[in-house]
């Protein structure tokens, strides 16, 4: 561009450039767009058979519509300079997009109507699209339910992630065992993200510090040395239900800085100095598969800190767009972290407010202690983060730095509180002292924050009481607890279309957007053609998962049979074992003729276990095992079936859920933090068997205890009984559980391959298990039995089933989001500008 023109362009008042027209939400329009996007930008005629393209001309139309809406709350954000929450998580496992933004745009009836009138599916179209498997779990899928609900409030919260170029490894079976598949999701391109290279950011890793003086002569530290990365951010656009508001979730991906090591390039070491901009995109390159369990590697720790420093980067640069000073900052901004994956959030933000900004460190202390809210999700002690103090000091010298500043000034305020408690002082510390002296990062947030919260009453009690009992005793106004829930969106509206018709036609559609209005349904819970449909419903989304394990597991479920469903992470604490006991079980009285007032079962099992953890992978093999064991005996036929789901993920969920009948959720007491996938089943009528566990406690408050079935030990009990825990004896005096272990001694489920489940045997006899297995075994065969009573009883279990799903308001993330708001964000609403 000619200089002058250029000079031109920015003297001369620029209209906005991106004031056009709105588009139409019409079918015509919708059909136009599309058209356009099919053959003009992606060059489609009419030979061509894929449904890839069809999909991907959609989401772009679709695409079109969310853009000025999107700028229209940027632009509201902006003029009003409102406080915001910014959602700092290594995971946000989106699922799908498309039909989410066609559900909250209120375009899902136009565009069906459009693809018929063209003859496309729209159903077998908006299936090609692939999961954003961002997450491991329920963690990483609290995140994405959270971003739907604060747009849907209109709360001016920004989530910040990583964009992963390989999401959450794809599982599937081979000969029982499971495989992991890379899953590169972004191979076909993403419509749904927008580079935004403008907004990269510079991180450093490595290196050494130094004081220097200023020219006022100041000592100020160095950071220097340093091998530096770019975070460079996409953003992807996250709609409330229709209500013109799209906010943003901010992902960022690493890439190298352009500069080479010269010296080595021009020694001639041409493909070395290349190799580093190679290992600077490695930090984005694969999302860690471990949901609680084993941690420590660098290459997690460059994540972490590379998604802190970018985001906070980016948030300063904005605030100093339209602000000379950090006087108001901690008024304004608020960083909730996610669990301890951000947490080194709070030495970076130190770094950059007295480092990059010149702020003293009382003044940049106060600021971070105000900004910074704490969520746990976990009291497993595996899954609690601890980094070296070699490696921290390797990776990130200036960081270990404050910390080191952090936990002194720390420790005196604690010696200051209970003067000589030196066991007191040892236990607190940030530092963990020993052979090899270990960073905490839970202990670091706390101290960091202004709020800890857990993510169920139960969970948050724990905490108090047990992992952070000393941090609850010097701060006991920083604790609090923040029930978990699910967006009601993606979970009821949008996965089981009929019920929503349903439910809407019965008590209009507000309870979309206010879930506690489903009370609403008490009314016609006797009335005849309402429970019809109710019925009618739950079948038809049964035959739907019938088809789904079909094609996918080949094993026949009939719809008339009990369906018996526990999905979610492969884990000893979630007890698949005990599940798939009771099958073997179930199968014991078969065999033995026992089938008095049987009830036809069919258990479907489904989950990943991460690729180290062995005894997770056995329980995936034992699955299968006795799988092909009940589904191939002749005597058992319809009675029995049983099939592991491959592969389970948002999207399964989706049909997974409205066509359950059983929830399982059988963790050992007082080890579940808190469960969602409870809440996505109990929201589409599904009854639970569960412990007292999580918010499992809850859900049975709000459904009342008759219309939940309960069994084993309590966390207390848990606790108590595990100094004299006896399995041994406990097997010796349960005929049943005799049974079941004699089947695994003997080798019935792996006659061909001798010893294999021997883990498994030795687990359940060993009288340290800590998830007391044997413990709840009776209680739980007992209440499952009445589970098959109950369920005999038609009309008693519809009414159980509609008394749980209309039940389920508390477990909207609107109830949580907006207790996050009231308690520790304090954000006003704020309402996107109206497209003209
Ligand atoms: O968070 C959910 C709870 C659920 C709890 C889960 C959780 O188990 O009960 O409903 C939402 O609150 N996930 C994790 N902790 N708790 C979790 C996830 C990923 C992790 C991790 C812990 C990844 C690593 C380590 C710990 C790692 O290093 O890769």
């Amino acid at each position: 561009m000619n200089n002058n023109f250029k000079m031109m362009l920015k003297s001369k008042p620029v209209k906005d450039l991106t004031a056009l027209p709105a588009l139409g939400m019409d079918d015509k329009s919708i059909t136009q767009g599309f058209r356009h996007y099919y053959s003009h930008t992606l060059g489609r005629d009419r030979n061509c058979k894929s449904t890839h393209y069809p999909y991907k001309a959609l989401s772009l139309t679709i695409r079109d519509r969310l853009m000025e809406r999107w700028k229209n709350t940027h632009y509201a954000y902006q003029d009003q300079d409102c406080k915001r929450t910014y959602y700092l998580s290594l995971e946000f496992l989106m699922g799908r997009t498309l039909s989410n933004s066609m559900l909250n745009l209120d375009l899902h009836d136009t565009v069906q109507q459009a693809f018929y009138k063209m003859g496309l599916d729209l159903e077998e179209i908006s299936d090609t699209e692939q999961d954003a498997g961002l997450g491991n779990g329920g963690l990483g899928r609290l995140a994405a339910c959270f971003l739907d609900s604060c747009a849907t409030l209109q709360l001016p919260v920004k989530g910040y992630g990583l964009r992963y170029e390989y999401g959450m490894f794809r599982q599937h079976l081979e000969n029982g065992f499971q495989i992991e598949d890379t899953d590169h999701w972004l191979l076909d391109g993403n419509p749904w993200e927008l580079e935004r290279p403008e907004y990269t950011q510079r991180i450093k890793f490595g290196g050494y510090t130094e004081f220097r003086q200023s020219h006022e002569g100041q000592f100020k530290v160095h950071w220097t040395g340093t091998r530096d990365v770019l975070a460079v951010p996409y953003d992807i656009p996250i709609p409330g239900f229709q209500n013109g508001t799209v906010n943003t979730l901010r992902l960022w991906k690493a890439a190298a800085t352009d500069e080479f090591d010269l010296n080595e390039f021009n020694s001639g070491s041409y493909t070395e100095a290349v190799e580093e901009k190679n290992s600077a995109e490695h930090i984005t390159m694969v999302l860690y598969p471990n949901d609680s369990s084993e941690n420590g590697k660098e290459l997690r720790l460059r994540q972490q800190y590379f998604l802190a420093s970018a985001s906070l980067q980016d948030v300063i640069r904005e605030w100093l767009v339209h602000h000379d000073n950090f006087t108001q900052f901690a008024d304004k901004n608020c960083f909730q972290l996610n669990d301890t994956h951000p947490t080194i959030s709070i030495a970076e933000f130190m770094r950059l407010l007295m480092d990059e900004h010149d702020l003293s460190w009382e003044d940049a202390w106060t600021i971070s202690c105000k900004t910074m809210a704490y969520t746990n999700h976990t009291l497993l002690p595996e899954a609690l983060e601890k980094w070296s103090v070699h490696l921290f000091d390797s990776l990130l010298p200036r960081l270990l730095e404050i910390i080191h500043e952090i936990n002194a000034r720390f420790l005196k305020q604690v010696a200051m509180h209970w003067p000589g408690d030196t066991e007191r002082l040892r236990r607190m510390s940030i530092i963990e002292e020993g052979p090899i002296p270990q960073v905490r990062m839970a202990y670091l947030a706390i101290v960091g924050s202004f709020s800890v919260n857990g993510v169920a009453a139960l969970h948050t009690r724990l905490l108090k009481r047990g992992l952070f009992k000393d941090f609850y005793q010097l701060w006991p106004d920083k604790f609090n607890n923040k029930t978990n829930g699910v967006t009601p969106r993606r979970w009821l509206a949008g996965c089981n279309p009929q019920l929503r018709n349903l439910i809407t036609d019965t008590i209009g559609d507000k309870w979309i957007k206010d879930l506690s209005q489903l009370k609403k349904l008490k009314k016609s819970i006797n009335k005849k053609s309402f429970r019809n449909q109710w019925q009618k419903i739950k079948q038809n989304n049964k035959q739907k998962l019938a088809d789904l394990v079909h094609q996918t597991c080949n094993v026949e479920f009939k719809t008339d049979s009990l369906f018996d469903v526990q999905v979610k992470r492969i884990h000893e604490y979630k007890r698949q074992l005990l599940n798939i006991m009771h099958v073997i079980h179930l199968y014991n009285r078969i065999k033995a003729g026992d089938t008095k007032n049987w009830t036809n079962r069919c258990v479907l099992i489904g989950g990943k276990a991460a690729p180290g953890y062995a005894m997770a992978k056995l329980t995936i093999k034992l699955i299968n095992n006795v799988a092909d064991v009940v589904n191939n005996d002749p005597d058992i036929g319809d009675l029995l079936k049983v099939a592991f789901f491959p592969n389970y993920c948002v999207s399964a969920m989706e049909v997974i859920c409205p066509g359950t009948d059983l929830s399982e959720q059988v963790s050992t007491a007082g080890k579940e933090a808190s469960g969602t996938g409870n809440m996505k089943f109990m929201m589409n009528g599904a009854l639970t068997i569960g412990t007292l566990d999580g918010a499992n406690i809850e859900i049975r408050e709000e459904v009342g205890d008759d219309n939940f079935f309960l069994f084993g030990l309590t966390a207390e009990e848990v606790e108590t009984s595990r100094s004299h825990y006896n399995p041994l004896q406990l097997i010796q005096d349960d005929t049943d559980l005799r049974n079941v272990m004699r089947m695994l001694e003997t080798g019935y489920f792996n006659q061909f391959e001798p010893g294999l489940f021997d883990p498994v045997i030795q687990a359940i006899k060993n009288p340290h298990d800590l998830w007391m297995t044997a413990a709840d075994f009776r209680s739980y065969i007992d209440t499952q039995e009445q589970v098959s009573q109950a369920y005999q009883d038609n009309k008693r279990w519809t009414t159980m089933s509609i008394i749980n799903s209309l039940s389920s308001g508390k477990f909207s993330t609107d109830r949580t989001m907006q207790e996050y708001n009231r308690d520790i964000w304090n954000l006003e609403t704020v309402a996107a500008y109206p497209v003209e």
